[in-house]
């Protein structure tokens, strides 16, 4: 079947089980997430096939990763490293509405991805290579196995999709900046939030300037992600707003992910850029109506819960 192949870091992930300060939080849900991984997963419950490639360490964590990404069906290349711990994630939410996200993840086994890690007859035999800017904010060498990933996908006329992804607890803006710039022109889809968009390209009052000024740098697809707003698009030449599915957001991070996902899922399925965008906002709601970076991604089936009006079925 045709595949989406996407490579990243994944770590373990600490979520507070109540709302409030974290030194008074007793219990912590182990789970895991990476935004690459959450894609693949995201495509594979909406009926697609995809494969995630990575680095682990040799920890439980490790294995934990390997099991949980495996078990949603995504298929895993991960090298395993004897050399570093498995990175982690920490999710506190001071406030029932406001959520933290803390790191411990520098010289992880993830963050010392390299392209020897590659598998390249993989890339050059898929559907579509997604990779996303928080890769090259890891390490040079991660940054090195993106790039190979992008040029492996090229040679062989495998279309390259792009979500900026800007972590500013990775890097600084400014290099954030230098590396959109160097990757955008290389690939053939690119996504992004208005303000990471306007890191690649500059400011602009409009979503729609900004996707356009995204192709002036040689994707033929550009889609700005405005969480409750939707999405605007300039896909091949064409102009597009896409408003967002009116919802009650518990959780949203995971939620770009999860559009992303939708989005793929549709290209891959030979549809329309309507059909594309139409899926993409009703993944990413969906991703906000429940806790998790990835457990709430819909299958087809469930996304017409989206706009059920009872609140109990029988
Ligand atoms: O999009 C959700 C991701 O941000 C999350 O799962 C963690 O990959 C992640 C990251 O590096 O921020």
């Amino acid at each position: 079947a045709p595949y989406l192949v996407t490579l990243g870091e994944t770590m373990g992930l600490l979520t507070a089980q109540q709302p409030g300060p974290l030194a008074h939080v007793s219990s912590m849900g182990l789970g895991v997430g990476g935004s690459e991984s959450n894609v693949a997963i995201g495509v594979q419950r909406l009926g697609g096939t995809a494969v995630w490639c990575g680095r682990t360490g040799t920890d439980s964590l490790g294995q934990l990763i390997r099991r949980e990404i495996r078990a949603e069906g995504v298929t895993v290349r991960a090298v395993e490293d004897p050399g570093a711990l498995t990175g982690l994630m920490l999710k506190e939410r001071r406030t029932a509405a406001t959520q933290k996200v803390s790191y411990y993840r520098a010289a992880s086994a993830g963050s010392r991805l390299t392209p020897e890690d590659l598998d390249a007859d993989l890339i050059t035999g898929a559907a579509v290579l997604h990779v996303s800017g928080i890769t090259p904010a890891l390490s040079p060498s991660a940054a090195a196995a993106i790039h190979a990933a992008i040029d492996a996908a090229r040679a062989a006329g495998v279309p390259v999709s792009f979500d900026l992804n800007y972590r500013a607890n990775l890097w600084s803006a400014a290099d954030a900046t230098r590396s959109y710039q160097e990757i955008i022109p290389l690939v053939d889809i690119v996504f992004g939030g208005d303000e990471e968009a306007a890191l690649a390209v500059g400011p602009a009052e409009d979503p729609v300037e900004l996707a356009q000024r995204l192709t002036k740098l040689g994707p033929t697809q550009a889609i700005i992600k405005l969480g409750s707003k939707g999405a605007a698009a300039f896909i091949d030449g064409q102009v597009h707003h896409q408003p967002a599915v009116p919802i009650d957001a518990v959780d949203t991070v995971g939620a770009g992910d999860a559009f992303v996902a939708g989005y793929l899922a549709e290209l891959m399925n030979g549809k329309s850029p309507e059909e594309r965008l139409a899926l993409a906002v009703q993944t990413g709601a969906f991703a906000c109506l429940s806790y998790g970076d990835w457990e709430g991604l819909p299958t087809r089936a469930e996304l017409a819960l989206l706009h059920q009006t009872e609140a109990v079925t029988r």
